[in-house]
């Protein structure tokens, strides 16, 4: 129900200046479930206490089924049921209060609370799916200790699980049992979680620097039980490394994990339970990618560090989201750097920010990193609070340096255990313990909009300056910026003999300066924002004979990627304004960077690979997805002609034997298919047949999929048999069938309006399943040259799509409405069509509050 403000008929905004305390505590709750899909029975007793002087009633909030019963002290209470809020007056200063509610799993198809997966009962809380399960003061900031009793028919649900301890089990009558869980650290109530089902577990033990044992336990459905011992390898080295990294110990004696199928993102850290989509953690080599493979390791990684950055320290409301989710984010990417290679990992991050959380900046729904209002905190669990929230914590990385950073994070740690707090805290423990100043740097968190630097070299009498210039440009609700701190690692490279000098560390903190750097060489070539010290945009007038030196000799990896990048970008964007461009500096740059010995293959995977259309649209002031294709289409077959043997020479290189997961391997596998897309691009005679054989005889997914997206390109019927092929062998594999539809989504064919089209209409296609939908819709929608068809035939289907899932799950159906909130791109006919889907939306009776929010602020 769509809870509206009567005389404008928007629903409501929710301020961050607005915070106050609550005005009830719950120190303790004690829960009893008789569960059952179609109607499940929760009992729910309070410790309640007056926090503060007021004589304010308790609030619940509700959003159940039907209320049975309210008792105040074991009597019954008037109390009163409006806008989804149960108010209780209460005369004294503590009480017990009891409800009675009925819920509806298997009715449940938002995903938010109690719900029914697969046989399975499971649930999700965060940010506010709590209210769905018993009434409750649902807010991050009301701490209590959980008791919870579950009963159910055994038979159905032979596994019961909760946070906590296991403290008690048993037979019940009728062919039931059930089994008491208790959770000695206070939570939030969106930290809560059980399930209830058929499952089977990988079992394991963690022995803690303090030496105890924890039981660990992955439970998935039996036939998955041999796809579970990557993300098992994957948890006891994440719990190695925050004792060795962050010094911190897990806390319980049993840690958790269930997969189920149906859930609305990758994973939730519930205390001691934590519940994942099942793409986060079953794989074996035959279904799952390396990078399906790295996903889940990130991820099983993420929600345990959790445990500490959110679970024992959490937020004291939802603007403070970044507090946990930005440092958290920043703790797993560290994670994975260390289990792989720093150099792309750092590439992959930066990828990802920049394909994310960059055009989210850009556009209408740009908001800080710690936001100032929301109308659905769904909507809120942005690339912006998680990605540039991560870059945020690593800045700070970078200027307090690793030990002082370390000794920031023991004090947040120890200083705030157990309690519920902000964005402001964690920086105000990093100045603690370090002794430097960051008032400055707070502007971080509050102002919204990527930074573009403009940076030149200078001469100077007494020597070389590097010149800087920052704008951050206006963003809705901040028209006016400040010059924010911005840390830049830079060093000068000699042009003469590619040697560096020492490299340094600057924090631009004004709109303009200009620094004197020592030591240069006689002829200087800027190396900036090495390791992409801080997520901004950098201009430089570096040449293409700069950007290919550089690409060839910068000794710090990311830079050396970043000058392959600009002179691609330079190139593509060159050739997409004037219809075409010299490609030779590219050629040359990719011919060198090909066949350097010294460089290892999973690097120059990523430094060969041509911008995304995407990335280059988003550089130009108006985007032309026809052109953009073309030029890099263009672009693309000159590289692969030009320089055939080479990746002739490469695909033979990295055929790789047998498959093994390690790094080397893996860099083998994706310099091997980046090569074949080279050689299809050629539009040599015998790349179908190659690409099909890659197919038929891989022994590994990676490998198999990788040469059905070279395939899907074309119109060979190879293609078409290898697409068959793979269907029939995973139809019954869901995980596996949405890579089948995701590949199709993101062809370069003309007709892949039509594919994707039908594809909605295949048998295997389902709304209620997220990461179907996702598979399809959500990868048609990056597919830029065929979502933008001039039309509007792909933006109709997207805005169709969130219609049709908005009756069902409000909060996946938002998310995918930003791509058509990117209208101010594109050219006034794109425009128009993607304003009229947004204005069909917005004008849709029964709207849910989720897409009215993306959709209203896109149009504004
Ligand atoms: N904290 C959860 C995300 C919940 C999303 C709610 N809309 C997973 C994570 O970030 O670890
Ligand atoms: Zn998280």
């Amino acid at each position: 129900m769509l809870d509206v403000n009567k005389t404008t008929g928007a629903p409501p905004v929710i301020r961050r200046e607005d915070y106050s305390p609550p005005d009830w505590l719950v120190p303790d709750i004690s829960l009893d479930f008789r569960l059952g899909a179609e109607r499940t029975i929760v009992r729910a007793t309070l410790q309640v206490r007056r926090n503060g002087s007021h004589r304010r009633p308790l609030l619940l909030n509700s959003e159940v089924e039907a209320i049975h019963r309210v008792t105040l002290n074991g009597e019954p209470v008037n109390y009163w049921y409006e806008d989804q809020v149960l108010r209780v007056p209460i005369e004294g200063e503590s009480a017990t209060v009891e409800t009675e509610v009925r819920i509806a799993p298997r009715a449940n198809t938002q995903l938010m609370g109690l719900y029914e997966s697969n046989a399975m009962l499971c649930t999700q809380c965060e940010a506010q799916g709590f209210r769905r399960i018993t009434p409750f003061p649902d807010r991050p900031d009301v701490l209590s200790r959980y008791k919870l009793r579950m009963s159910g028919d055994k038979a159905l649900y032979p596994v019961l699980l909760a946070n906590g301890d296991l403290v008690a089990s048993g037979e019940g009558e009728g062919g039931t049992h059930w089994a008491e869980w208790h959770d000695p650290f206070p939570k939030p109530c969106y930290l809560f979680a059980m399930v209830a089902g058929d499952l089977v577990a990988n079992r394991d033990t963690f022995t803690t620097m303090s030496g105890r044992k924890v039981d660990l336990g992955i439970w998935v459905r039996a036939g998955d039980l041999p796809k579970t011992a990557h993300a098992m390898a994957s948890l006891k080295a994440a719990m190695k490394w925050d004792e060795e990294v962050y010094g911190r110990e897990y806390d319980l004696d049993i840690f958790n994990i269930v997969a189920v199928d149906d859930f609305n993102f990758g994973a939730m850290e519930n205390k001691g339970l934590n519940i994942f989509n099942s793409r986060y953690v079953l794989a074996d080599p035959d279904t799952a990618t390396d990078a399906d493979y790295d996903a889940i390791a990130g991820v099983v990684a993420h929600e345990y560090f959790h445990n500490w950055s959110g679970d024992r320290v959490t937020c004291r409301d939802w603007f403070q989201l970044s507090l946990k989710e930005g440092f958290t984010v920043f703790r797993d990417q560290s994670f994975s750097a260390d289990m792989g290679s720093h150099a792309v990992k750092r590439i992959e991050d930066v990828k990802m920010l920049r394909a994310a959380q960059f055009p989210e900046d850009a556009g209408p729904l740009a908001h800080p990193v710690r936001p100032d209002s929301y109308i659905e905190i769904s909507n809120f669990y942005t690339a912006t609070v998680y990605n540039k929230g991560a870059e945020v914590i690593r800045m700070m990385h970078t200027i307090l340096g690793p030990e002082r950073f370390r000794a920031g994070t023991d004090l947040y740690f120890s200083r705030h255990d157990g309690q519920a707090v902000t964005c402001e805290d964690f920086v105000k423990a990093m100045e603690d313990a370090s002794g430097v100043d960051l008032s400055h740097f707070r502007l971080w968190y509050s102002q919204a909009g990527t930074p573009r630097i403009k940076a030149r070299l200078v001469n100077r009498t007494e020597g070389v300056h590097v010149a800087l210039e920052q704008e951050v440009p206006p963003t809705p609700g901040q028209p006016v910026k400040q010059p924010m701190p911005i840390p830049l690692r830079i060093a000068l490279l000699d042009e003469a003999t590619g040697r560096p000098t020492d490299e340094r560390l600057i924090v631009l903190d004004k709109a303009s300066d200009e620094i004197a750097l020592d030591g240069a060489p006689a002829r200087p070539v800027l190396s900036i924002n090495r390791d992409f010290s801080a997520p901004v945009i950098v201009e430089t007038d570096r040449s293409a004979v700069d950007l290919a030196f550089l690409s060839a000799h910068d000794d710090d990896p990311f830079a050396r990627y970043e000058a392959m990048q600009q002179l691609m970008l330079d190139t593509l964007t060159a050739a997409v304004s004037t219809g075409g461009a010299d490609h030779a500096p590219v050629i040359e740059a990719v011919r060198q960077t090909l066949t350097d010995a010294n460089l290892d293959p999973a690097f120059i995977a990523e430094a060969v690979l041509l911008p995304s259309e995407s990335f280059i649209g988003d550089r130009m002031a108006v985007v032309d997805p026809e052109a953009i294709r073309a030029r890099r289409e263009a672009l693309r077959a000159d590289l692969g002609r030009t320089l055939e043997p080479l990746w002739r020479d490469a695909y033979r290189a990295h055929v790789a034997n047998r498959y093994a997961y390690n790094p080397a391997a893996k860099g083998a596998r994706r310099l091997k298919t980046i090569a074949l897309g080279y050689i299809a691009a050629t539009g040599a005679p015998d790349a179908a047949a190659l690409a099909k054989r890659q197919y038929d005889e891989s022994d590994n997914m990676t490998d198999r999929q990788g040469a059905l997206g070279v395939l899907v390109n074309g119109y060979s019927a190879e293609r078409d048999a290898a697409l068959q092929a793979f269907y029939e062998r995973y139809r019954t594999n869901g995980l596996v069938l949405d890579k089948w539809f995701t590949t199709q989504a993101l062809s370069t064919r003309d007709d892949v309006l039509d594919q994707v089209e039908a594809l909605a209409g295949h048998p295997d296609f389902t709304l209620a399943n997220p990461n179907r939908l996702r598979s399809l819709v959500a990868a048609f929608s990056v597919n830029q040259r065929a979502f933008h068809d001039a039309s509007g035939r792909g933006y109709r289907f997207l805005a169709d799509m969130i219609l049709a899932e908005d009756k069902l799950n409000p909060q996946t159906a938002a998310k995918l409405v930003p791509p058509l909130g990117r209208w101010r791109r594109f050219d006034e006919g794109r425009a128009a069509l993607m304003r009229a889907e947004l204005e069909r939306m917005v004008a849709t009776p029964g709207l849910s509050k989720d897409v009215f929010e993306q959709a209203s602020k896109s149009l504004a």
